[in-house]
């Protein structure tokens, strides 16, 4: 779906005054920050046309398979109207009361018994009006497997018509109604922050409700939300390992997506580097083993001053053994890597084991690991089904997984964070490989959450300043990124 288009009808929705902010009541009883009013959309027919045809589009790419259009009164009736009517489809009407005389039906139409019914929706909160909808077309021997919203607000509609076997496909979530407001100066970021922190608040649906079978359903991200939720969101989804939420908190809190790659080979100067460049980042990345003069007592200061700035340690070890093999890796040896480093890296070749060994270790110390999922070397092997099996690796345990080195966003899940090495403003390489994209690319485009800087700020005269400037083009890039998310 075009985003262009998406924009500017969300802008056009706040025009009219379908989208309002002030203090509103939803059916539900709940207090609102924002409300969604579609009713006034009849007096704008070409309003009308454009969310109609969208929803139609939105059937079409889904490749949902049909008999008729049922649209929930009253708001969406005319759009279904409009849809059946424009590509000559068959609809039903669901009346909102029996008529006391004549048929007595609650639906209008020909119903063919066992016959698939597409329901068609204006605004979602928590999913009801569409099962009570449904409910009547079940009723009458229809089957309804799919739904249409054009504003979901993202409050577990989506969670609760999936544990009713219903998929909700919606076309604009709040999240993204919000950042293109933000984006076009309509709303104030406050304002935004303020409606993000309620809905984040306000779910509709409990994880622990429970399907027809009396088992649990899962609680899944809503397609795409990741790309809209901002760092502090994604900090706060039920979800989400400990430690990804403590460094999303501390991106959000420092404006800062830069971790420094500190690639010196002396402790004094990697310290130096700390200190100095502490206040601009969110995580400090190590190479222990490259250090010639290590000793325990330089990573109890480097500990210090990660306390000191507020940033956190990830250790770029790279494992990649069996499991028992990297637990005393991790644990033990010269530099005791668990005893200071928040996160470590991991390649997934030896398979789940590795994660297992590691875990055996971190996970009681509150530690986390990111798995090395593409690397940007140039010709490097971890590309297509490898990066795909390392995706699956992750989901598997994400009680220890919080994320994954990798060169574009790779997991759809809000909760895995994306790092990405090989940045430079400049583009191009190095003469051993290494490739470079610049911070901008990486968040913006490519999804990233972290960008990860060596050499960019280390070869530069005054590494402070380049490191704002790295710190500012990263922040800059994910600001653009919540303004013109796709949905
Ligand atoms: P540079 O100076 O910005 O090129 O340093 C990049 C750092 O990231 C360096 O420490 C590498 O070991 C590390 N790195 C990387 O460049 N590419 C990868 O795929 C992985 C790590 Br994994």
């Amino acid at each position: 779906m075009e985003n262009v288009c998406l924009d500017s009808l969300i802008l056009k929705l706040h025009d009219v005054n379908a989208v309002k902010f002030g203090q509103y009541k939803l059916k539900c009883g709940l207090l609102t920050p924002i409300y969604i009013d579609l009713r006034v959309l009849v007096s704008h027919p070409s309003l009308m046309n454009q969310v109609s045809s969208l929803i139609y589009q939105r059937a079409q790419e889904e490749e949902l398979k049909f008999d008729s259009v049922c649209g929930v009164p009253y708001t969406a009736l005319p759009l279904a109207t409009i849809i059946c009517s424009t590509h000559e489809l068959p609809m039903l009407i669901r009346r909102k009361e029996a008529k006391d005389y004549g048929t007595k039906r609650m639906v209008e139409g020909t119903i063919r018994e066992g016959d698939t019914c597409l329901i068609i929706e204006d605004t979602v909160t928590s999913g009801t009006s569409i099962l009570e909808t449904a409910e009547v077309l079940y009723k009458e021997g229809l089957k309804v497997t799919d739904a249409i919203v054009l504003m979901d607000r993202a409050q577990g509609g989506v969670e609760k018509l999936a544990s009713k076997g219903i998929t909700l496909y919606p076309i604009i979530s709040m999240f993204k109604l919000l950042n293109v407001l933000l984006a076009a100066e309509r709303i104030d970021a406050r304002t935004a922050q303020n409606v993000r922190k309620f809905i984040m608040d306000n779910n509709t649906f409990s994880t622990k409700e429970e399907n027809g079978n009396g088992s649990p359903v899962t609680k899944k991200p809503c397609k795409d939300q990741s790309e809209e939720l901002s760092y502090e969101d994604r900090a706060k989804l039920p979800n989400v390992h400990p430690l990804a939420s403590k460094l999303l908190r501390i991106i959000e809190e420092k404006q800062s997506n830069l971790c420094v790659s500190a690639d010196v080979t002396g402790c004094e100067e990697l310290l130096q580097l700390a200190d100095l460049l502490g206040p601009k980042i969110c995580l400090l990345k190590t190479h222990v083993d490259i250090l010639q003069d290590y000793t325990p007592s330089f990573s109890q200061a480097l500990k210090a001053l990660a306390e000191k700035h507020n940033f956190l340690i990830f250790e770029d070890r790279k494992f990649a053994d069996i499991g028992n093999t990297v637990k005393h890796q991790y644990e033990g040896g010269l530099y005791q890597i668990a005893s200071w480093s928040h996160i470590v890296n991991a390649h997934a070749v030896p398979g789940p084991g590795v994660v297992k060994g590691l875990s055996a270790v971190g996970k009681p110390m509150g530690r986390g690991c990111l798995l090395i999922a593409q690397m940007s070397s140039q010709g490097s092997l971890a590309t297509g089904e490898y990066t795909q099996a390392v995706l699956k690796m992750a989901e598997e345990q994400p009680d220890f997984v919080l994320g994954f080195i990798c060169t574009s966003k790779i997991s759809k899940q809000p909760e895995f964070i994306h790092m990405t090495p090989g940045v430079r403003m400049q583009a191009g390489g190095d003469e051993l490989g290494q490739q470079y994209t610049s911070p901008e690319e990486i968040i913006c485009n490519k999804g990233s959450d972290v960008i990860i800087v060596g050499r960019g700020i280390l070869g530069a005269s005054n590494r402070l300043e380049t490191a704002e400037l790295y710190r500012k083009s990263g922040w800059e890039a994910y600001i653009k990124r919540l303004g013109r998310t796709s949905q």
